[in-house]
């Protein structure tokens, strides 16, 4: 029996640990011998996306390429996990609208902005605040959060989870609903 197919598309401010969740539940999944495969945001800039920047307009065309690649993993009976700030509702949405119902689990990374930007890894809040970088979220850009997302990860008395424990929280959403 074929594996069924799925897109986890997370989804979050710069910083708030996209990244690591998908590559947590990447490996997790492929320690139990199911195919996936992650489509960062970042990382997609590199190539497939390298003539967007971050324009509205750009953004929109970003998040729709990758939607569109996601459903052709899902098709094809993967899982595939998406990490891109994706900010915009719409954008989300419409990607939502090309798969099958059930089959497009939104994670919300609700992580407040001052935690991101005190992490601050790569220095990107810091050139933005001093006006070095124009429209970047969260600081003069602007991110819609979900309003119908399938998970939620948050802080827990102000501690992070554990990436694991993230990742932990996605797998067993999708056991449950029949991915696994
Ligand atoms: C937001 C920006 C910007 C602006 C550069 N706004 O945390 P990072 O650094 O490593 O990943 C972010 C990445 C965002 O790419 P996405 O494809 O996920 O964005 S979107 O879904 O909105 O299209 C960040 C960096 O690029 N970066 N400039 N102005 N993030």
């Amino acid at each position: 029996l074929q594996q069924k197919g799925c897109v986890v598309w997370i989804t979050g401010l710069s910083g708030s640990g996209k990244s690591t969740l998908a590559c947590s539940i990447g490996r997790e999944l492929h320690s139990r011998g199911k195919l996936s495969y992650v489509l960062d945001g970042d990382n997609l800039r590199h190539g497939l996306n390298k003539d967007l920047g971050f324009k509205g307009e750009d953004r929109a065309e970003n998040i729709r390429r990758v939607g569109e690649v996601a459903k052709l993993f899902a098709d094809a009976g993967l899982i595939c996990i998406a990490s891109l700030i994706s900010p915009y509702r719409k954008d989300r949405d419409a990607c939502r609208s090309l798969l099958p119902d059930a089959s497009f689990i939104e994670v919300f990374m609700n992580m407040p902005l001052e935690v991101c930007e005190k992490r601050d890894a790569k220095g990107l809040y810091k050139l933005a605040r001093e006006g070095k970088i124009k429209g970047f979220t969260g600081i003069d850009d602007p991110y819609e959060p979900p309003l119908n997302c399938e998970i939620e990860i948050q802080q827990h008395h102000g501690i992070c989870p554990a990436p694991n424990v993230m990742a932990g929280q996605v797998l067993s959403y999708l056991e449950e609903k029949g991915f696994l």
